[in-house]
């Protein structure tokens, strides 16, 4: 019998959370709502009518989550920090609210007293309120970065002797898009001229607390910071060159239009030949920060799209995508959202293009699966997540051929999520959890996936 290659002892798996999503607590010890607080209590944005007032309540409950981890036997834990927990308004000059701080210094000692490593994200979409009213958040460049970077500040103040590795955004294609371009995220405008003001000053926002944690702290606490981007794997609905190109040009829309000026220094040309004037430009002074502003590469992915030519969704470079090949099969298993099937493959290639294009180590930051239907199921039932397995088997193994075959440096793994959770606009109807959540107990119950995950791991990564 032949050793199957494994991961290296050092690489590092487990799950990930967002703050909103889980806490819950919305109006306890000093928290002041964020945008999404405000947008979920508008009529019709929220499938369920829902909100994250409670959600898992995981504010109250944390101690609990960290036992669930440990059960799990993870070697890290990523979650997100509320904003205005920590500075109520939000602004360089508000105050800041020592409960927040305390809170997550108490969570994430625990978490280090049982072993497990803190990934800490500062922005996971729940910008202040107060930001929004004063000056429009995202879309006042000046404004926003030096709050950002004063926010950013104050946590490596707090957490940095404690926290090694540090995400600065999640997502900002979601940000961007969802909550500027079509509206259907927080908050809600509908514009095709803001998400590129957004995405930018995002960007900007990103490198001036990734200069100020190279040049104020890094040395000292010897971590790491980065960003989270997300993306689809994206293949050529067909052999036609109308295809192929739709394909590069979308791969730009989702994923370049960031990791390009991030790691490159300069946003790239078919975003530009769409956009024209509209998407802004960096100063040179501004490329000078932005330009290899992040140590490692965060990537969320969920699936794989076939991409063809044509349309009218601007926001995504003109392109239609589908699950749905040519000959009428479909790319995977689908799950309980339209635009996510399991594609192994797809993620296995992803992998080794960013290895190749970005010449970063890469953290899988997000990854997971909701299955179709389990909301309407018992949790004696829902606990059997068979689609769940399944996908992660083929993605873990694709992960495991994309490090050992192909060579890409791919040293973390997390799961999404360690709960059911509050999934933003679809609210609580999609489950992604390894653990099923009854959201009137609050009781927590491992799903097999959860099992599935903890042996898998355990079987491949060196002792
Ligand atoms: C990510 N899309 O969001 C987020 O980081 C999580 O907070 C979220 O719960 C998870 O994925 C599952 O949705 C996304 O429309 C939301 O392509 C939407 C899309 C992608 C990612």
């Amino acid at each position: 019998m032949t050793t199957a290659a494994k991961l290296p002892k050092s690489f590092a798996w487990g799950y990930a959370t967002a703050a909103y999503q889980i806490e819950g607590a919305a109006n306890k010890d000093g928290r002041e709502p964020s945008i999404w607080d405000t947008f979920a209590k508008i009529q019709g944005k929220i499938a369920d009518g829902s909100s994250g007032d409670v959600a898992t309540d995981s504010y109250n409950r944390w101690q609990e989550d960290v036992q669930l981890l440990k059960s799990y036997g993870v070697k890290a834990y990523r979650f997100s920090l509320s904003w205005s927990r920590i500075i109520p308004k939000g602004g360089r000059e508000d105050p800041v609210n020592e409960q927040g701080i305390k809170h997550y210094r108490t969570l994430i000692e625990e978490l280090l007293k049982e072993g497990i490593i803190p990934f800490v994200t500062l922005y996971h979409w729940d910008l202040p309120q107060a930001l929004d009213d004063r000056y429009g958040g995202w879309l006042d460049k000046a404004e926003i970065v030096q709050d950002f970077a004063n926010y950013a500040k104050l946590c490596f103040e707090s957490f940095g002797d404690l926290v090694q590795n540090w995400i600065t955004f999640n997502e900002p294609w979601v940000i961007s898009i969802l909550g500027y371009g079509n509206g259907i995220f927080a908050p809600g405008h509908v514009s095709n001229t803001e998400p590129w003001i957004v995405a930018h000053n995002i960007i900007l926002a990103h490198a001036h607390a990734v200069k100020l944690y190279r040049d104020e702290f890094k040395e000292k606490q010897g971590g790491q910071i980065g960003i989270t981007l997300d993306s689809t794997w994206l293949i050529p609905y067909d052999d036609t060159d109308a295809s192929k190109e739709a394909t590069l040009r979308a791969m730009e829309f989702r994923l370049g239009r960031f990791a390009d000026p991030i790691y490159k220094g300069y946003y790239p040309s078919r975003v530009k030949d769409v956009l024209g004037d509209r998407l802004p430009e960096f100063t040179p002074e501004e490329v000078e920060i932005v330009k290899g502003s992040s140590d490692f590469f965060g990537l969320n992915t969920y699936t794989t799209h076939l991409v063809q030519d044509g349309g009218d969704d601007e926001l995504n470079g003109l392109v239609k995508t589908t699950h749905a090949r040519i000959d009428g099969t479909q790319l995977g298993t689908q799950s309980d959202l339209g635009w996510l099937q399991t594609y192994g493959p797809g993620f296995r290639w992803l992998l080794n293009y960013l290895w190749k294009a970005y010449e970063k180590p890469i953290y899988v930051t997000e990854n997971g699966f909701p299955v179709k239907g389990e909301n309407d199921l018992f949790v004696e039932e829902a606990v059997n997540d068979i689609d769940r397995q399944e996908y992660f088997r083929e993605y873990a193994e694709a992960l495991l051929q994309a490090v050992t075959e192909d060579g890409a440096d791919v040293r973390g793994y997390f799961g999404w999520s360690l709960l059911d959770n509050f999934e933003w606009a679809e609210g609580y109807k999609i489950r992604f959890g390894v653990t099923h959540v009854d959201y009137t107990t609050q009781k927590r119950t491992p799903k097999k996936s959860a099992e599935f995950l903890t042996q898998w791991f355990k079987e491949h990564i060196e002792e």
